[in-house]
């Protein structure tokens, strides 16, 4: 009984937090959301997606060699970009690195949408951002109804 009770719970959580897209749903989620002008950018981010977390919305990865981990679908790195009150030197979006962990990407498009205001030098994201640079990031979106 107890472990059914804890598989039941687990499951739940699961339901509630965690959200794997597929790539035409994230692809719908960015369009409605943003990036809006920019050429090739939520072909970008479809791509950096894939790379950075195979489309998971819990993935949590780190610590890497300096301290840092790296949250949800993008990645954001506790080094610059969210707090989890580990180390951390700026937390330029501005929320804790648990809130780009849930089923809700909203915020972790305005994270992204930030990132690019602060046209930050591309230490963000890697080792992701290489495999999502050259001339065919369109195939990315191809075959979504957008
Ligand atoms: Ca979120």
């Amino acid at each position: 009984m107890k472990a059914l009770v804890l598989t039941l719970l687990f499951l739940l959580m699961a339901l509630s937090e965690a959200k794997i897209f597929s790539r035409c749903e994230l692809a719908s989620v960015l369009k409605q959301y943003g990036p809006d002008s920019y050429t090739g950018e939520l072909d970008f981010l479809i791509c950096l997606g894939y790379y950075a977390s195979y489309y998971n919305t819990q993935a949590v990865s780190g610590p890497d060699n300096d301290g840092f981990s790296y949250y949800g679908i993008f990645q954001f790195g506790s080094n610059d970009w969210c707090s989890d009150n580990q180390k951390g030197m700026h937390n330029f979006c501005r929320k804790p690195c648990s809130a780009f962990t849930d089923d809700d990407i909203t915020d972790d498009i305005a994270c992204a949408k930030r990132i690019k205001t602060v046209n930050y030098p591309p230490i963000i994201w890697w080792p992701w951002l290489n495999n999502c640079r050259g001339p065919n990031m369109s195939n990315w979106s191809s075959g979504c109804k957008l």
